[in-house]
């Protein structure tokens, strides 16, 4: 025995053991480390009670300028929905569903829904349809969208780039070219030089993890690739492109609060038990959910959350990762899961960068398992939750203010708290979007159904 295990090896190999028993231990509860509800005293879900919100919460809808305005032909989206097979029956945005000269007629309607926010995008392509040419007419429309907020005592929130990027700047690589950045740079400044005055809230992209892996990894959206290695680059060009924007909106606008909108699925592993399906889960949350908000975190005034589903880890036979119940999957359209707790959670994750918080979108589509207004209901109490327990959660945006296009889905996921008939244009609020205006005009959530 001596012979095969010399002392020096024998100590090797009981460092080795110790090791792996740690490093099982540890992540066999990475994923089980979820939060513990911290109850308000006194609360009983069985008798009505009303969950109050800090003053000041913004109550909001939010929605895309591609998504919403139509005619947006200087974009990258422009070309790839005239692609046979990209857009799902087809589907154009020619005109859209016309917010870009309906948006009064839609901010009456946000009103009367007595919501006080509004997130929206400029469209970059819009307002610099040419390398370096900046069209001074669009600018002019977005400082009307703003006054016309204002004139409605509705609080803006404004997103600098939201996945559609100039056409100019696609055929130049797009975010994969160094020079991005400085492209970047000149849009962002001649935004702030003349919209600085009109907005506080500021958010510099939207979703990026979402933007490189639809485009890069699926080759679901332009510029239609499935290349990993071009992973790091996007992201490394990305990350740069939110600081120098952070830096430039501040000096232009010294009230500026300035965020990131980030995807932020609840990733948990399927079992639990199983150590390599906890690493995996931990792994994708903190590599993926959490890669650009733990990299810009000191050029972030506030996080914007993005919630829309649990995202269970399994590792199955057939290598797939995503695991979706039989039994207890409540769908909420696209594959995604009806999981309000889940919004506690990614929220109680994203305390420890002790930054306040936006939901920034939060939505479900028509026609399934689960009806918006018990969705809206049921999440908002999540957030009172994780007020509760310490996290800074200033405002709620729902997505979307309107039924609009859903990029490769087309117009059939309808997520709108107003529906848009796409022929008349006519807008209706539905139904279940009451519920929403209850919350937002008591700025609280009742327990009773
Ligand atoms: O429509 C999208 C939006 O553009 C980005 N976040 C998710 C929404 C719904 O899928």
């Amino acid at each position: 025995m001596k012979k095969f295990f010399p002392r020096k090896k024998k100590i090797l190999l009981i460092g080795v053991i110790i090791f792996v028993i740690l490093f099982c231990t540890c992540f066999s509860n990475l994923s089980i480390n979820s939060y513990k509800y911290n109850k308000p005293v006194g609360h009983e879900e069985s008798t009505e009670e009303f969950l109050k919100f800090p003053d000041g919460f913004l109550w909001g809808a939010a929605t895309a300028s591609y998504q919403v305005e139509g005619g947006n032909k200087y974009s990258s989206w422009w070309e790839f929905e005239q692609e046979k097979g990209r857009i799902k029956n087809g589907d154009r945005t020619d005109v859209c569903v016309d917010h870009y000269n309906l948006y009064e007629e839609d901010f009456d309607l946000l009103k009367e829904m007595e919501l006080n926010s509004y997130r929206f995008s400029l469209e970059w392509g819009r307002i610099e349809p040419e390398k370096g040419v900046f069209d001074d007419t669009e600018i002019v429309h977005y400082k009307n969208v703003l006054q016309a907020l204002k004139e409605r005592n509705i609080t803006p929130m404004v997103t600098l780039w939201h996945h559609s990027i100039p056409t100019w700047f696609a055929e130049e690589g797009g975010w994969e070219n160094k020079d991005s950045i400085k492209y970047f740079s000149a849009y962002v400044q001649y935004v702030a030089e003349n919209l600085g005055d009109d907005t506080e809230l500021w958010l510099t992209m939207n979703e990026p993890t979402a933007y490189i892996s639809s485009g890069y990894l699926m080759g679901k959206w332009p510029p239609g690739e499935a290349d990993i290695k071009k992973v790091p680059v996007l992201q490394k060009n990305l990350v740069k492109a939110h600081k120098v924007a952070f830096e430039i909106i501040h000096k232009y606008d010294s009230d500026a609060e300035v965020g990131i909108a980030e995807y932020s699925s609840y990733v948990v592993s399927d079992s639990n038990k199983n150590v390599i399906e906890n690493i995996v889960a931990y792994s994708i949350d903190k590599s993926w959910t959490h890669y650009f908000v733990s990299r810009v975190k000191d050029e972030l005034d506030y996080i914007g959350v993005h919630y829309y589903y649990r995202q269970k880890i399994r590792l199955g036979l057939l290598g797939d990762l995503i695991s979706k119940d039989a039994e207890d999957f409540e769908e909420t359209g696209l594959d995604r899961e009806y999981y309000p707790r889940g919004l506690y959670e990614v929220l109680m994750r994203f305390d420890k960068y002790d930054l306040p918080i936006y939901i920034t979108e939060i939505g479900v589509q028509d026609y399934h398992e689960v009806s918006r207004d018990v969705f809206i209901k049921e999440h908002a109490k999540e957030v009172y939750y994780a007020i509760q327990n310490g996290v800074d959660v200033r405002g709620f945006h729902y997505w979307a203010l309107l039924d609009s296009f859903e990029w490769s889905e087309g117009y059939d996921a309808k997520f709108g708290l107003i529906a848009v008939d796409l022929d008349t244009l006519e807008r209706t609020i539905k139904d279940e979007s009451w519920e929403y205006a209850e919350i937002a005009k008591c700025n609280c959530v009742s327990t009773g159904n």
